[in-house]
Formats: C-alpha cells, sequence, structure tokens
C-alpha cells in the first residue's frame, strides 16, 4: 500500500510493510543469514546491482528493508540505513563523510561517546573536530575553516536539553556548501523533522524512543537524498555494523505505539517539569517546556512538543544527587532513555563519564547534573516516587 500521503500515526503502523505469499498481518522475521540465488547467473547479477534480490543479511534482508522503508517515511527522507546501534551509526557516519585532513563542527554537549570516539580515535586518522555551543550559531560561522565538511549537532542535546536553531545551521551549512547531520535520538521524528529544515542526514538511537521498550539495541540513519544515502550505505555494509532482522522486527512492533508513547511521557514529563521546578531543594530544571528553558521560544518553533526528557540540578550537589538515585524506587537507576518506563542517571560518572572533566563542565555537564526519562507509568506514581526520593535529602 501507498503510505506517503497518509498522516504519521497510520504510516507508524502501515509504512515499509509488504506482502507476503502467506497474507501475513505483520512482517515476517527473515531470520537468516544468506538468500539462495536462483542460479549462478542470478548470484552474479544480484551482486551487479542488476537484480534486487537479497544476497546476505550485512547486506541487505527484508525485515530489516521494512524498518528502514519504515522510519524512511517518519523523517520524511530518501530511505534508511539501519545499525547495530547508536554508536554504529555515528561510527558510519564519521567513517563515510570524513576522510583525513577533514574538520567537522559539532555540538559540545553531544552524547558522550560520539565526541570521545572523534577526539581520541578519529583525530589518530587526522581527523579534525571542534565543540562549541551551537545554541549560538554564529559560533558555527566563525568556527567554519577551509577544510571543514561537516556540521554534526544533537537537539536537545543529551543531556543538558541545550537546542540548536536548525533553520540557521542549514542557512550556514548552504554558504560554505557542508554537509549537515543531526541526532534526532531524543525527540523522534513525531516531535522533530531535520530534514524538513533541509538538514542531510538525521539518525538515531533506535534503542531510545524509536524502540520505547528497552529491549533492543540499534540505530538508524535516513538520508534526505539517494547521493548520500549510496555513500553511507556500504559504508555500514563494510563496517559489518549491520541490525539483525530480530531487532528489525522488535523495532517494528515498538514504533506502531510511538506517538501514544510520547503523547504519554511528554504529558508527565510537562507535569514532572512543572514540579520539580517548585521544588526547594532543585536549583534549576532543564526542560523545553518550561518558560525558563533558554531556548524556549526555539523549542516552539521547530518541535512540535517538549519531549520526554528532563535534566535538573539539586541544591545540594552531586552528595544530594546520590540520595535521590538511591532513594527513589519506581524510577530505576539506569542509563539509557525513551523507554516506557521511568529511568533516572547521572551523567558525569555514569553516560559522560569518559569525557574529561573541564570538557564536559564547559559543555555545561555539571557535577550535579541528574537526568531524567520520563515514563508512561501513572503520573501520581511517579511524583509521590521522586516526593519521596527528595524528602530523603
Ligand atoms: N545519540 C544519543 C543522543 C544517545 O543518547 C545515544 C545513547 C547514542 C547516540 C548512542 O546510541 P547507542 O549506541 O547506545 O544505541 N545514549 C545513551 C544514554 O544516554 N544512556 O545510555 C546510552
Amino acid at each position: 500500500m501507498e503510505t506517503k500521503n497518509l498522516g504519521f500515526d497510520t504510516k507508524l503502523i502501515h509504512a515499509g510493510a509488504f506482502e507476503d505469499q502467506f497474507g501475513s498481518a505483520t512482517v515476517p522475521i527473515y531470520q537468516t543469514s544468506t538468500f539462495r540465488f536462483k542460479n549462478a547467473d542470478h548470484g552474479a547479477a544480484c551482486f551487479a546491482g542488476e537484480d534486487d534480490g537479497y544476497i546476505y543479511t550485512r547486506i541487505n534482508n527484508p525485515t530489516i528493508d521494512s524498518l528502514e522503508n519504515l522510519v524512511a517515511e517518519l523523517e520524511n527522507g530518501y530511505r534508511g540505513v539501519a545499525c547495530s546501534s547508536g554508536m554504529g551509526a555515528v561510527n558510519t557516519i564519521y567513517m563515510a563523510l570524513l576522510g583525513q585532513g577533514a574538520h567537522m563542527i559539532s555540538t559540545a554537549a553531544v552524547y558522550g561517546p560520539s565526541r570521545v570516539v572523534m577526539e581520541k580515535h578519529y583525530s589518530r586518522f587526522g581527523v579534525e573536530a571542534t565543540y562549541l555551543d551551537t545554541c549560538e550559531p554564529e559560533n558555527i560561522r566563525k568556527a567554519i575553516r577551509p577544510d571543514t565538511k561537516m556540521i554534526f549537532i544533537e537537539t536537545p542535546a543529551n543531556p543538558t536539553m541545550d537546542i540548536t536553531d536548525l533553520e540557521a545551521v542549514v542557512k550556514i551549512a548552504k554558504e560554505h556548501n557542508l554537509i549537515t547531520v543531526c541526532d534526532n535520538t531524543f525527540s523522534s521524528p513525531y516531535l522533530q523533522k531535520p530534514l524538513d529544515f533541509g538538514f542531510d542526514v538525521v539518525f538515531h538511537s533506535i534503542t531510545k524512543f524509536l524502540n520505547g521498550h528497552a529491549d533492543i539495541v540499534g540505530g538508524i540513519i535516513v538520508t534526505r537524498e539517494k547521493e548520500l544515502y549510496d555513500i553511507l550505505r556500504p559504508m555500514m555494509v563494510i563496517l559489518g555494523c549491520n541490525m539483525d532482522p530480530h531487532q528489525a522486527y522488535l523495532v517494528i512492533r515498538g514504533l506502531k505505539t510511538l506517538s501514544i508513547r510520547m503523547d504519554r511521557s511528554q504529558e508527565n514529563a510537562i507535569k514532572v517539569a512543572d514540579y520539580l521546578e517548585k521544588h526547594p531543594k532543585v536549583k534549576w530544571v532543564r526542560y523545553p517546556g518550561l518558560k525558563s528553558h533558554p531556548q524556549y521560544e526555539l523549542a516552539q518553533k521547530q518541535m512540535d512538543g517538549p519531549g520526554g526528557m528532563i535534566s535538573f540540578e539539586l541544591k545540594g550537589g552531586l552528595e544530594a544527587g546520590k540520595v535521590l538515585m538511591n532513594s527513589v524506587k519506581l524510577a530505576m537507576l539506569a542509563v539509557s532513555l525513551g523507554g516506557v518506563e521511568t529511568l533516572i542517571q547521572h551523567p558525569a560518572s555514569m553516560t559522560h563519564s569518559k569525557m574529561d572533566k573541564q570538557s564536559r563542565l564547559n559543555s555545561g555537564i555539571t557535577d550535579g547534573l541528574v537526568r531524567f526519562s520520563v515514563g508512561i507509568e501513572n503520573i501520581e506514581d511517579i511524583l509521590n516516587d521522586l516526593d519521596q526520593g527528595l524528602a530523603q535529602i
């Protein structure tokens, strides 16, 4: 069925699906590593690209194809490249689009490993990156050098909730012929579609909101045009960071409820952010739906909702944060985010611990910052849990 002109929620249920010989209502799991060719000429034609038959699951697989087509439609893009993890997507992008002598400009507060792998490893191969506050687009313009190839942003950023102006980034990139990449993990295409603003590439840790059930790790890249897809796809294949068919099946299943999960998570998050902002033990709260967020207006402009992620700092700093994390009972003390269950974690000692302290502080990741991923449980239970936890401080 042609789904291109249908609504977002309808696409979640029907896009990417295909008819199999038995009329299966869901996309079957093609749990196979390889595919039988009809004969020697067919095998040769598949490898030559003259026949679109399946070859080998690292290269292509019907279940994974289905997920790639589905997410590409959600992001209004050309096609998707599914990866074994969000970091698989990050590395596919870096490896495919940068090279020796290339320079990249990126958000200082990107997910820790996206930065660590660049500064620690790509630097060994002559790739350079400048990390800066991309909330101020002029900072990007000033950092552009003759060898700059790419602007890689994350918005809202993990865990500071800093928001970068998508339209402004594209404008600058066009003036200098730079590739634009956006990590859209925190919003999902339900709340933000960077390709619609002119971004070239969008990607996700699919582990998070897209899958939504904390049961797989995965990533996906979507390009706006065929040209970059044709560069990224072979790189994923040769790096070998492909998704597994069973993983793809679970994500297709999880995606069906993306809008209703995001709606509930967001509805809860608005109440949690409000509660925290009024609490006497809380120093500050960063949530795009609060008027106190420094880019509140921008969030209203480019996002269709503030999402389910909140960062906050307690007046008692890290020690108070530890008491809270050890006291909550419903909120699970765990990394990751975007699932149906509420999670709490401490970036400085967990997700961003491999970044050096000064870079962390420069990126706004203070030692006392606590990150809260709001699930879809009953709001009263989430608030009661926070209330009793904060009372222990
Ligand atoms: N981008 C963002 C914004 C992320 O939050 C993560 C993972 C990744 C990329 C990498 O994806 P992965 O390879 O883990 O699928 N974020 C995590 C976090 O905040 N806690 O644990 C993982």
